[in-house]
């Protein structure tokens, strides 16, 4: 297709700039600019917005390129292949190209908002100047083609299931746990600490579960799921808390999209993930919350599991 053969295009002008990039660097946590979460909240509600609009099959292939391209990564900068990053741009290009121009728009507008101007001048400064020049000015052609390929309407909404098990057992999961959740402190930049001790390529070991895990999830069932987030997102308190309702579509949403893959890919990600994160961390994160309101979630999570792997 025309957004395959200009992701070539792109590939020529920008391989180069893509090896100068330190891929590992701990920098990539942090916020670009002042920590501003609620901000930084509207930015990511435009990605998921984005996100529910796309076309879930051309999302899952992205997700596949991007697992596959994990598969080609080599030397200290984290850099994969030239043919995979050329299929990772040619993937996003057609995600891109699924939704409204201003759906991307949005975020890009809203990322914007939360980013400091001297920020794109640091980044580039890393790298070989004349060679992200290049990139940059590729990715003006490029975006040309998805522009000329783009939809102007978004995919239609998802289907929502209910009066399933699934559903009803989150209700009770969220009467259980909708206390730990308001204890919780969700304007904290303690989630963008790094893993002690932990190296970028072994998180990224548990990232790339995740992603093949996404990959297998039924599309419809994401799509709802981003759904229910955006909706959630919507109904937070001053304190960055949604309501119980929308807490509890959150949870059905997620139960379902779980259910909707095999058990060993939900095991994957759990074990990769217990490996980067060790209990001090865990520890910590229930010494700021009422240990009663913690274990009662713990004891709805534990049940609620039970439901889905009956489904599953
Ligand atoms: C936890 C899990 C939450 C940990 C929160 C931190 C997660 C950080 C993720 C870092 C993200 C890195 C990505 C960066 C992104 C960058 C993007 C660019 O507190 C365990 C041990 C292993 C814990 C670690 C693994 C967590 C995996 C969760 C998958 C999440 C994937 C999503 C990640 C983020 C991305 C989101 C999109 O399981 O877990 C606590 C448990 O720790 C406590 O141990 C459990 C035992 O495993 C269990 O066997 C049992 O003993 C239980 O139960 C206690 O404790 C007992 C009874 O048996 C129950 O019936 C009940 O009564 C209970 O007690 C009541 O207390
Ligand atoms: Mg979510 C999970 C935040 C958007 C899909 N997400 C998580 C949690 C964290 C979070 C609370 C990971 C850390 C953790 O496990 O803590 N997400 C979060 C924010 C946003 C967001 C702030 C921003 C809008 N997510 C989002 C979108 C999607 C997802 C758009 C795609 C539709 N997210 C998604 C999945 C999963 C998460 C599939 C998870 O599996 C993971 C999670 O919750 O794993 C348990 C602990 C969790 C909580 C504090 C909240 C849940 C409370 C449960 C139901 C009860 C508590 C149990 C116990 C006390 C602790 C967990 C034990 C553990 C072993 C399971
Ligand atoms: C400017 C000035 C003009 C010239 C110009 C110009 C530049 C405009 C630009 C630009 C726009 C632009 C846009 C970009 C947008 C990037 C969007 C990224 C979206 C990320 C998402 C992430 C996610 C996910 C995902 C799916 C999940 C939801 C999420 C589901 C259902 C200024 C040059 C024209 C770069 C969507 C993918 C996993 C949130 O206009 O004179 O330069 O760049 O998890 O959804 O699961
Ligand atoms: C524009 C203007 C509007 C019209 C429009 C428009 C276009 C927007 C577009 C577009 C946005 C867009 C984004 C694209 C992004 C491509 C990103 C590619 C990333 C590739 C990576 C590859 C890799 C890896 C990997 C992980 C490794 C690092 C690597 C570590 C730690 C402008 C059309 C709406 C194409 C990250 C995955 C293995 C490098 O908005 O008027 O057209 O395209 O090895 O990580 O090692
Ligand atoms: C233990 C001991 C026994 C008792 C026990 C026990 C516990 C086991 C547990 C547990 C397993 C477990 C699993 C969990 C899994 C969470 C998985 C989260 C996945 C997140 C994903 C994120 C993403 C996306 C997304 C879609 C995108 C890709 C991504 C596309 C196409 C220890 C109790 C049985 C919690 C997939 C969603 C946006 C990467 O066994 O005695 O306690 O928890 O962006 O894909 O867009
Ligand atoms: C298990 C064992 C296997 C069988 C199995 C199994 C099950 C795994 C499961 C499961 C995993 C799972 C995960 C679930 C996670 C739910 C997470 C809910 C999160 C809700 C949030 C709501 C909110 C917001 C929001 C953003 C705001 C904060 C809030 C800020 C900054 C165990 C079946 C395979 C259900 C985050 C979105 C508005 C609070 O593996 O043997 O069954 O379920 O307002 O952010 O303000
Ligand atoms: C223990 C012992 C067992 C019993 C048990 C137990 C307790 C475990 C616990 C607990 C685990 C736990 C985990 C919690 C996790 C919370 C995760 C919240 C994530 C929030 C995010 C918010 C954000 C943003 C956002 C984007 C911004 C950055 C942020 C930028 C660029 C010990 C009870 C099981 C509470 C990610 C989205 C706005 C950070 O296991 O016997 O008690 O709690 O602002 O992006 O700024």
């Amino acid at each position: 297709d025309e957004i395959g053969d200009a992701a070539k295009k792109l590939g020529d002008a920008s391989y180069s700039f893509a090896k100068e990039v330190d891929w590992n660097n701990g920098i990539f946590l942090q916020a670009p600019g002042k920590f501003q979460p609620l901000q930084a909240l509207k930015a990511i509600d435009k990605m998921i917005e984005m996100g529910a609009a796309a076309d879930p099959k051309l999302l899952k292939e992205a997700a596949e390129a991007h697992h596959k391209a994990i598969g080609s990564i080599s030397g200290p900068n984290g850099v994969t292949s030239r043919a995979d990053w050329d299929a990772v741009n040619a993937a996003l290009g057609r995600v891109v190209a699924s939704v409204p121009k201003a759906k991307v728009m949005a975020v890009y507008d809203s990322v914007k908002d939360i980013t400091d101007p001297k920020v794109p001048a640091y980044m580039k400064s890393l790298v070989n100047g004349p060679d992200a020049e290049k990139a940059y000015q590729a990715f003006l052609e490029f975006k040309d083609v998805v522009a000329k390929n783009q939809v102007t309407t978004a995919s239609a909404p998802a289907v929502v299931p209910s009066g399933d098990k699934i559903g009803e057992a989150a209700k009770a999961l969220s009467d259980a746990s909708y206390p730990f959740i308001k204890d919780i402190d969700w304007l904290s930049d303690i989630y963008l600490k790094p893993l002690t001790g932990k190296t970028a390529p072994e998180t990224l070991k548990a990232i790339d579960k995740m992603i093949v895990m996404g990959a297998k999830m039924d599309g419809n069932l994401l799509k709802a799921a981003a759904e229910a987030h955006h909706k959630a997102i919507g109904s937070i308190d001053a304190n960055g808390v949604t309501s119980a309702a929308d807490y509890e579509a959150v949870n059905a949403a997620l139960g379902r999209l779980v259910a909707s893959v095999p058990k060993s890919t939900v095991m994957d990600v759990y074990n990769s993930m217990a490996k980067v994160v060790d209990s001090t961390v865990t520890n910590n994160m229930f010494s700021k919350v009422n240990p009663l309101d913690a274990m009662a979630a713990a004891k709805g999570f534990y049940t609620f599991k039970d439901v889905v792997e009956a489904s599953q």
